[in-house]
């Protein structure tokens, strides 16, 4: 069962052993950003603070999905399950897609309704993690846009700068499928209208940030991995469906001209730098009684975002991959995420290494790839220790390491002037079956007759009888 708000799955969390209640008063500066770290080094309990300086009847969360434990328990499983369960499950939930949202109209997320003027996101405590962070960020988003061209609806995760009380930037990445939503609305002449929900059922925010196929609606599918259709309530000032049950609703349309946005601490464990973003100019805010933030925290090493998406976007890999390459038997993560990709496999020819690297770099689903290593079946892949020995043991520098150079660089802090960079793989596989070039080669001579052969040609050619 997964929990159906923010609320049930904190209760949850309380009965399993894996909250704990802050009782004392606390700081969202700098208090946020280093609860969230600890907790995130070590795969603690999430954390729930009960006071807030500053702020009357606020309670803010962080770190609710940041331990494998919880994103099973987050996903409907037992917090025993391994990563291979996860991932099955996730898999299976493509096969149960789509389940159909069901439309309420009485729904908790109206308790309070603000509109225009009302308007004040100063209200709600949403920290600076990060020293150098240009502002106030929403972190774990669930951004709901529409295709202004079609019926698709969709939910991404994008990181969102407060930059009044009224106005935010919204990092929408090029690839991303707002941003085709955005550009289409532009090409209109249009502002496109967008949800921001903040605080939900634990499947929501996973599935917000997680890949999820071109024109899919990521509500239908967070429907399947529930196994029950996910409730929805139409938002009060723009034409899109929100989740009922969401702590808070913040309502409005994406406008040009565009802000600076940034810097801001990324899970390359640097600033990114700043970005040109659209505004997001904010018409309402709709919030349940004493609205619970539900934050989460992102910087150098393994942190909330890895433990909350890791498995199933290496679901979603693997299912674009291993049909292509059935000898991959595992791929995973090593920090940072996306830009150091370790594929395990059961290979039986020298070259199949080096098409699965081919391979990762060109998937769709693994568009951030940079470093990708190749490892044999008895390597971990998500033990760094094993990677770095198979690395030592296996490869040669001058046979074994590929470079590409020219692929995009997102948030890669090592890019070159352009923003592009180099991607690279190594062949870190032990030497299989000899499959030598140059030891014996049996070239095609021909035929002794030939020369004769060729005389009677030409003489035929030049006019002469045969
Ligand atoms: C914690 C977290 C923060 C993220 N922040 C951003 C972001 O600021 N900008 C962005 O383009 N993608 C960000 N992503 C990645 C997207 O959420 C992810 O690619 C997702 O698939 C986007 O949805 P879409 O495929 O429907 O566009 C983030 C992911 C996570 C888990
Ligand atoms: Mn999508």
């Amino acid at each position: 069962m997964i929990a159906r708000d923010l609320r049930e799955w904190i209760e949850q969390l309380k009965k399993e052993g894996d909250l704990l209640s802050l009782p004392n008063e606390i700081k969202l500066e700098p208090d946020m950003g280093a609860i969230g770290k600890a907790i995130c080094d070590l795969q603690g309990p999430g954390v729930l603070a009960e006071k807030v300086y500053g702020y009357d009847n606020a309670r803010v969360a962080i770190g609710l999905c940041a331990a494998f434990r919880r994103s099973a328990m987050a996903m409907g499983l037992p917090k025993t399950a391994s990563f291979k369960e996860i991932k099955t499950k996730w898999r299976e939930t493509f096969t149960k897609y789509p389940m159909k949202p069901r439309m309420v109209t009485d729904a908790p997320c109206k308790e309070n309704i603000r509109i225009g003027d009302d308007v004040n996101l100063f209200n709600f405590p949403v920290p600076r993690l990060n020293t150098n962070d240009a502002s106030f960020y929403f972190t774990k988003t669930m951004c709901i846009t529409k295709d202004p061209n079609s019926d698709w609806l969709n939910m991404g995760m994008y990181r969102v700068m407060i930059l009044d009380r009224n106005h935010t930037g919204c990092m929408i990445q090029h690839f991303q499928h707002a941003m085709s939503h955005y550009a289409a609305a532009k090409k209109l002449g249009k502002p496109l209208e967008m949800v921001i929900a903040y605080g939900a059922a634990p499947n929501l925010p996973i599935v917000s940030g997680s890949p999820i196929p071109w024109g899919w609606n990521e509500f239908e599918f967070a429907g399947a991995l529930r196994g029950e259709p996910e409730e929805l309530v139409m938002a009060e000032t723009v034409n899109l469906p929100v989740p009922a049950r969401a702590e808070l609703i913040i309502e409005g349309e994406l406008r040009e001209p565009g802000v600076l946005e940034g810097p801001f601490g990324e899970f390359a464990g640097s600033y990114s730098t700043t970005y040109m973003t659209p505004v997001f100019h904010v018409k309402a805010v709709t919030y349940r009684n004493n609205p619970i933030m539900d934050h989460l925290y992102i910087g150098r090493g393994r942190t909330e975002t890895d433990y909350m998406t890791d498995l199933a976007s290496l679901s979603s890999i693997e299912q674009e991959l291993i049909p292509r390459f059935p000898e991959i038997t595992e791929i995973a993560f090593l920090s940072p995420k996306w830009l150091n990709v370790v594929v395990q496999g059961k290979w039986s020819h020298p070259g199949q290494p080096i098409k699965v690297m081919a391979a990762v770099w060109g998937a769709r689903s693994l568009i951030n790839a940079k470093m990708v290593t190749i490892v044999d079946e008895d390597i971990d892949p998500w033990d760094a220790q094993d990677v770095m020995w198979a690395i030592g043991a296996r490869s040669q520098a001058d046979i074994d390491v590929y470079t590409m150079p020219g692929s995009f660089a997102s948030l890669d802090p090592s890019h070159n002037a352009n923003g592009m960079s180099c991607t690279f793989g190594i062949n870190a596989t032990r030497t299989v079956a000899d499959h030598p070039r140059h030891q014996y080669v049996d070239y095609v001579t021909p035929r002794k007759e030939t020369a004769m052969w060729k005389d009677n040609l030409k003489k035929w050619m030049q006019g002469g009888s045969y």
